[in-house]
């Protein structure tokens, strides 16, 4: 199974993606596919379209298009569960120790990561951050 990892853009403005990409080695999932890459609004609108009616939206597009993002496929068995127990809680300050957003996360915005939620969000996400093959 595949999964979508993703370092966001402030994580990668400072200069975090070599640390956050050698834990992933470390823990030994395989990576498929990588890339830097910046989202457009129509992108990243396409992204967050199941938060399209939450009131942080508009700050979420704002920051995910604000710089370049690393993107990770990640394949392994149970990835979904496997790479969101390692990126740990949305809000670092709620994160355990040992997982990035504890290690990396600033606020519950600024979370230095994401991680699709499930298989179907997974195959999805894949295409909108790698482009459709
Ligand atoms: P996760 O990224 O852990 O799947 P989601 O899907 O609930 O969490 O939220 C997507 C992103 O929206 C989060 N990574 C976070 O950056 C942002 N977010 C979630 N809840 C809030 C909130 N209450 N205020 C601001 N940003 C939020």
């Amino acid at each position: 199974m595949k999964t979508l990892l993703m370092i966001k853009p402030d994580a990668v403005a400072e200069g975090r993606a070599g640390e956050i990409l050698a834990l992933v080695e470390k823990n030994r999932f395989a990576i498929r596919r990588l890339a830097k890459t910046q989202f457009s609004r129509e992108r990243a609108e396409l992204f967050y379209a199941v938060h399209r009616e939450r009131p942080f939206y508009q700050d979420l597009v704002a920051y995910i298009t604000s710089g370049p993002v690393v993107a990770i496929e990640i394949e392994s068995d149970d990835a979904v569960t496997r790479i969101r127990e390692f990126i740990g809680a949305t809000n670092p300050a709620d994160a355990r120790p040992g997982t990035v957003r504890y290690m990396f996360g600033k606020s519950l915005q600024n979370n230095a990561v994401h991680a699709s939620d499930a298989a179907e969000s997974a195959q999805k996400e894949l295409e909108i951050a790698f482009g459709a093959a």
